[in-house]
């Protein structure tokens, strides 16, 4: 069995924790310029239908008394490894897949902790007593189902989807309920009269394929019971992103230019951390009217110094004919692997010196950042300006 464990309400009960006057009460985490949104809702604020992504300002329209907390960020992080560093103490094989949720495999764990139930138990218990923090806990013999069982009774929930249930769960679970469905693919269930995960059998892999691309046959397996996705433990992480959300549009190309070198950075000092290279460098850009669009690029040899991502990012960023202002740009890396572990493909000699120079440059940044705070030394474009 597969335990999907996810904090409840995260940011604003911790910031409930810390300050007792908050509990009780609608409160919402956000940032303080105008156009932040809510980045999450105590479950008291919930219930004015005020949920994450939501303008504050609009929330605040349907809460008169809303508190707004504004961010901890570290505190958050420092909560989540403590969090993550509980999990490893119920299994090896534990797969962060965000700040706050993890999947957890209960095998070979039957001795020491009983039951996959049994574990949840323990593991709710141990965060609340040495967190004081509540989690929901779904527990399935697949990955997706384990996900979706962890949401279906929050806040502090504990869901089980038994084996010899799966096919009438299946057949009864909403379409729009399964990761990976989002609006556009909720409007094509809608033409083609979906409504469950049992629907999609009745129609064959091609035409699935053709209306939603690749997840069209992994809907079909999903809905056929099977799922073959496996637990990513720390190493195997597929990709790393980094993104801001800017205090205003912009289209300009020396504070694209600026932010991209930040996010690179932020995101090279991840794949450093975990002595990670990569080979595919994405770019995501969110316009003014909220549409979006990512571009990616493969490259022969694994990297990892800031620098390399930022070029690579730039050369996508230039690319593309831009229409509209620019509300979030992001970059990530993915195609993963140990750094030691050789690429198919090395770097040319003369590249190969360029880049050791460049990661002795980052590895000097990240120690410094690590000891006295991010951004303690920058690349002096990004001086400018805060970002
Ligand atoms: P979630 O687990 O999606 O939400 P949550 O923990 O606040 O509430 P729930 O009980 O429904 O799980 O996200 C975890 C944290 O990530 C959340 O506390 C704040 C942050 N977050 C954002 O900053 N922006 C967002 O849009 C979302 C969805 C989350
Ligand atoms: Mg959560």
């Amino acid at each position: 069995m597969i335990l999907h464990i996810d904090m409840d309400a995260f940011f604003a009960a911790i910031e409930q924790r810390d300050n007792p006057s908050l509990k009780g009460k609608p409160v919402i985490v956000a940032g303080k310029s105008k156009r932040s949104v809510v980045s999450t809702a105590s479950y008291e604020a919930r219930k004015f239908g005020i949920h994450s992504a939501m303008p504050v300002f609009q929330a605040r329209e349907k809460c008169k008394h809303l508190i707004i907390v504004p961010g901890h960020m570290s505190k958050y992080q420092d909560n989540s490894k403590r969090i993550m560093d509980i999990f490893s103490t119920f299994s090896p094989v534990v797969e962060q897949v965000s700040i706050d949720e993890a999947y957890i495999d209960s095998k070979g764990c039957e001795r020491l902790f009983g039951t996959p139930q049994k574990m949840a138990e323990q593991i709710k218990k141990k965060i609340l007593g040495s967190l004081s923090l509540t989690c929901s806990i779904g527990i399935a013999p697949l990955k997706f189902l384990a996900k979706i069982a962890s949401d279906m009774q929050k806040p502090d929930g504990l869901t089980i989807i038994e084996r010899s249930k799966i096919d009438t769960f299946i057949c009864q679970l909403p379409i729009g309920k399964v990761p990976g469905v989002g609006k556009q693919a909720m409007q094509q269930m809608t033409l083609l009269k979906v409504s469950t995960l049992g629907d999609i059998k009745k129609y064959p892999s091609w035409i699935l394929n053709k209306k939603f691309g690749k997840m069209g046959p992994r809907l079909l397996q999903l809905a056929n019971g099977i799922d073959n996705s496996s637990i990513q433990t720390h190493s195997k992480k597929k990709s790393i992103s980094s993104e801001t959300t800017l205090s205003k549009d912009i289209s300009d190309f020396e504070t694209v230019n600026r932010i991209l070198l930040d996010r690179s950075q932020n995101v090279g000092r991840q794949l450093r951390k975990k002595n990670l290279v990569c080979r595919t460098v994405s770019i995501k850009l969110k316009f003014s009217d909220f549409s979006q669009i990512t571009r990616s690029h493969t490259l022969n040899a694994g990297i990892c110094a800031s620098t390399a991502i930022f070029n690579a990012a730039v050369k996508l960023y230039k690319k593309i004919k831009l229409k509209k202002k620019i509300r979030l740009l992001g970059i990530g890396v993915s195609s993963l692997k140990d750094k030691d572990a050789p690429f198919q493909m090395q770097l040319m000699q003369t590249d190969q010196k360029k880049q050791k120079q460049w990661e002795s440059v980052d590895s000097a940044i990240d120690s410094i950042d690590e000891k006295y705070g991010t951004h303690s030394v920058s690349k002096a474009s990004l001086t400018k300006e805060k970002l």
